[in-house]
């Protein structure tokens, strides 16, 4: 394999060339929103964008890094800020660095036994997610949140547990600002 290169924009998140795109519309968190009586009101009308991610992978083996963007677009579902699913990794012990590019918002953060985290993200920030905790990105500012993640080829991405249980805490818009509220729906 040769070395190479990608071009980032650090105002807009798009890289040039990518491997591959995803765009994540609502209609594919239907579950992962707490007010799903909110989400079904809003996919009658319009199937919005919530995030698009841009990425650029290695080969998919141990030693190899990928790298990705992601765009989470401003907005609300109810009182819920727009974020990513969220996952762990499927190769456990595997760590990620995340870097803020603009926009604010947090990283939730969370161990399969019971331990939650949260961390601001603004431009500049980088961030240093251990070996075996889940991750999600919120959007809690009126622009573009952009970030920029690094992490092993092979880590591969488990949502099951996220689509199941969902995280410990929700972040909600309240007078305007973002509250951590305890999710009723999540189990250990
Ligand atoms: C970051 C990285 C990617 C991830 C993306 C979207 O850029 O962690 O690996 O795919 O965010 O997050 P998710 O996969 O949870 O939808
Ligand atoms: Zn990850």
């Amino acid at each position: 394999m040769k070395p190479f290169s990608a071009k980032v924009n650090f105002k807009d998140g798009v890289v040039k060339p990518y491997h591959s795109k995803t765009e994540r519309k609502l209609s594919h968190m239907r579950n992962l929103f707490y007010e799903t009586s909110i989400v079904e009101k809003i996919l009658k009308e319009d199937d919005r964008i919530i995030y698009e991610a841009y990425e650029i992978r290695s080969l998919g083996q141990e030693g190899q890094l990928s790298w990705c963007t992601t765009i989470i677009y401003p907005g609300c579902i109810g009182k819920e800020y727009h974020m990513t699913k969220g996952h762990f990794h499927r190769k456990e012990g595997s760590a990620e660095l995340y870097i803020g590019l603009q926009g604010r918002g947090y990283l939730i953060l969370q161990t399969k036994e019971g331990q939650f985290s949260s961390t601001e993200i603004e431009p500049g920030i980088v961030i240093y997610v251990p070996p075996y905790w889940g991750h999600r990105v919120v959007n809690t500012s009126q622009e573009k949140l952009i970030i920029f993640a690094i992490y092993a080829s092979d880590a591969g991405h488990d949502y099951e547990l996220v689509e199941k249980k969902g995280f410990m805490n929700l972040v909600f818009q309240e007078n305007d600002r973002p509250k951590f509220i305890k999710n009723p729906k999540y189990f250990l």
